[in-house]
């Protein structure tokens, strides 16, 4: 099934090496490395049928490379979001060009203050958005997301978080039902419907990985994973997320599918 045809992606700056980081992966990110990785990640890109816009770095932000947390792009509209890490807030501003050149002025929505919401929190299952409230997504920011979806005839839905920094870090839905669930989300309710194929504890970073047009793209170094994907019958490519996942940043960060 063919669904996406767009791809947005950032280049890391080299600023990237201060981005916001949990410590859960230890270690400065490498620059040289995390250029050679972002370019083979856009190569994995170019072979699943998508056209990738590939916008400059911007060192005055060191995580913008992470496009997916500044916007939320649907089948219908296109939603600005209200970043709510205050380093990375601006980054909202410079991502409106790139998807202005897709989208109306009239298909494009905003996140306002006090609502603040990062990409990473919101998981598509077609029309129907499961948004995680975590450090980064507030209550206001859901109500908001829930009356601009509304207006499009799409449905949300919260997903209270414990443990994750973003909703997608550990949960992410592959099409055709067939949904990854990792750690917390292993026992919630609301994704029980799905297909869940639960990821082993030692392999829990690679919960994160992209479907693109009956493709799914897997972080490098999970045998586990890629397994089970590769058992669910879709076809893999491998690029490795090293240096990002210092920055506690995954594969769904790095692009916006659409
Ligand atoms: C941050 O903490 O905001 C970045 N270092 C990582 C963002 C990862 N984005 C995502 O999961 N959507």
């Amino acid at each position: 099934m063919k669904k996406f045809n767009h791809v947005i992606v950032r280049r890391p700056c080299k600023a990237m090496v201060e981005g916001i980081t949990s410590g859960l992966y230890p270690g400065k990110p490498d620059f040289e490395l995390a250029l050679k990785e972002h370019d083979d990640y856009i190569e994995a890109l170019k072979q699943c049928d998508v056209d990738v816009t590939v916008l400059e770095a911007d060192e005055r932000y060191p995580d913008s490379c992470f496009v997916e947390d500044p916007a939320l792009i649907t089948r219908k509209c296109a939603i600005i979001t209200n970043p709510g890490a205050e380093s990375r807030n601006g980054e909202k501003d410079e991502i409106i060009g790139a998807v202005k050149k897709f989208f109306s002025d009239d298909q494009i929505e905003y996140i306002k203050a006090p609502g603040t919401l990062e990409g990473g929190d919101v998981m598509m299952v077609g029309d129907h958005f499961y948004v995680g409230r975590s450090a980064r997504t507030n209550e206001e920011g859901i109500r908001q997301l829930t009356e601009i979806l509304a207006k499009y005839d799409m449905t949300c839905s919260e997903v209270k978080l414990e443990e994750v920094l973003h909703l997608k870090t550990g949960v992410n839905y592959l099409e055709d039902n067939n949904m990854l669930v990792s750690g917390e989300f292993v026992t919630k309710p609301e994704f029980q419907k799905y297909n869940c194929v639960q990821i082993p504890e030692d392999e829990a970073y690679a919960a994160n990985c992209i479907w693109v047009n009956d493709t799914v793209i897997v972080p490098e170094g999970y045998p586990a994973v890629l397994k089970a994907v590769q058992d669910l019958g879709y076809k893999t490519i491998l690029v490795d997320t090293s240096e990002y996942r210092k920055l506690d940043g995954g594969l769904s960060c790095l692009s916006l599918r659409f």
